[in-house]
């Protein structure tokens, strides 16, 4: 029988879930058209697995929690614009936006420089899983500090709100107690937004069922918007939360955007299952595996240091 991961294990098994569903499911997005773009920009050189825009940020991301003790929005907005490079497959709003910030623009302003109302995106869920593990003692400041931090580039209130989401089922994913349902209920308690709202409720009518995956992607969305992504990946989750491969092919099947639905269901599972539940042959190959472990280990050292209540108050 497998023990019950420490919550050490659990950090590093969501980030390095998160790049892991992220790669293995870069190669998928957008269809066969996609998959031939994402080998010819270079994503599948060599035997290596390579990771896009959402791990890229994910791990600025983390590394910035760390390096700050908390969410400094202005130094993560320089961090992200920074790291930007073009074969990661970043969204055109993204792109822009984080070209403005690195010419010098804060992003108060560039977040509505290409959408006026801000973008509604998934770049900000696919992203949230370290803010998730980093205030998962204080739901609280967790939903402010996601709020802000998708803010930066995703200013629209459903942008947010799959910040929002993602963050806060990472964190609930790392309770000793987990029940799908329990779960779902909680994520709905603390969500405003219907189009959120009305998907949660289906996922929870879902979890006595198992709808094809038409049902699925009809009824949840595969596209690159939050609302139509967000929910998708913590239902994928909830039905297949215990073997990581039935959990990517079900995400890869379902289509669309499978990168990014992959990597915010694979920063979920690893959070409740820890880095043993994912395949070891597969983290051999993943990029940079020993540089998002070692973040996410430092993540889980900070995440419990003294002052860290403290420092977390810069997220309002
Ligand atoms: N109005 C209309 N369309 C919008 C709006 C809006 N307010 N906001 C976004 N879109 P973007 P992301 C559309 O560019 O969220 C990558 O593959 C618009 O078509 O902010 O960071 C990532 O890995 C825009 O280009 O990017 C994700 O999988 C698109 O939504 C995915 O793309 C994405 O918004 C989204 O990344
Ligand atoms: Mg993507």
């Amino acid at each position: 029988m497998s023990t019950v991961p420490t919550l050490e294990e659990r950090f590093v098994g969501s980030l390095l879930g998160l790049a892991l569903g992220d790669a293995l499911g870069a190669k998928h997005e957008g269809g066969i058209l996609g998959g031939i773009l994402w080998v010819l920009v270079g994503g599948t050189r060599g035997e290596k697995l390579w990771w896009t825009d959402d791990t890229q940020m994910a791990v600025g991301l983390a590394e910035s929690l760390v390096e700050c003790g908390g969410l400094d929005p202005d130094r993560l907005a320089r961090r992200w614009a920074d790291g930007y490079e073009t074969w990661r497959g970043y969204g055109h709003g993204a792109r822009k936006l984080l070209a403005r910030v690195r010419q010098g623009e804060d992003w108060r302003s560039a977040n509505r420089s290409v959408f006026p109302d801000g973008s509604l995106g998934n770049g900000a869920a696919m992203r949230a899983a370290p803010l998730g593990l980093f205030y998962y003692a204080d739901p609280e400041t967790l939903a402010r500090a996601a709020e802000v931090a998708a803010s930066i580039t995703h200013a629209h209130p459903l942008g947010v709100e799959g910040g929002v989401l993602i963050a806060r089922a990472t964190a609930l994913a790392l309770a000793e107690d987990f029940e799908p349902g329990a779960f779902l209920a909680a994520l709905l308690a603390g969500c405003r937004r219907e189009e959120f709202r009305k998907r949660l409720e289906l996922a929870r009518v879902w979890l006595g069922e198992s709808p094809d995956l038409r049902a699925v992607s009809r009824g949840l969305g595969t596209a690159v918007t939050a609302h139509e992504s967000a929910v998708t990946a913590v239902y994928a989750f909830c039905r297949h939360r215990t073997d990581f491969m039935e959990l990517v092919k079900f995400v890869v099947a379902l289509g669309g955007d499978t990168d990014t639905i992959g990597a915010m269901a694979g920063g979920i599972f690893g959070a409740r299952n820890g880095v043993a539940a994912l395949p070891a042959d597969l983290l051999a190959r993943l990029e940079a595996r020993e540089r998002i472990e070692s973040v996410a280990r430092a993540l889980c050292a900070s995440s419990e240091a003294p002052g860290h209540g403290r420092s977390s108050e810069r997220a309002r």
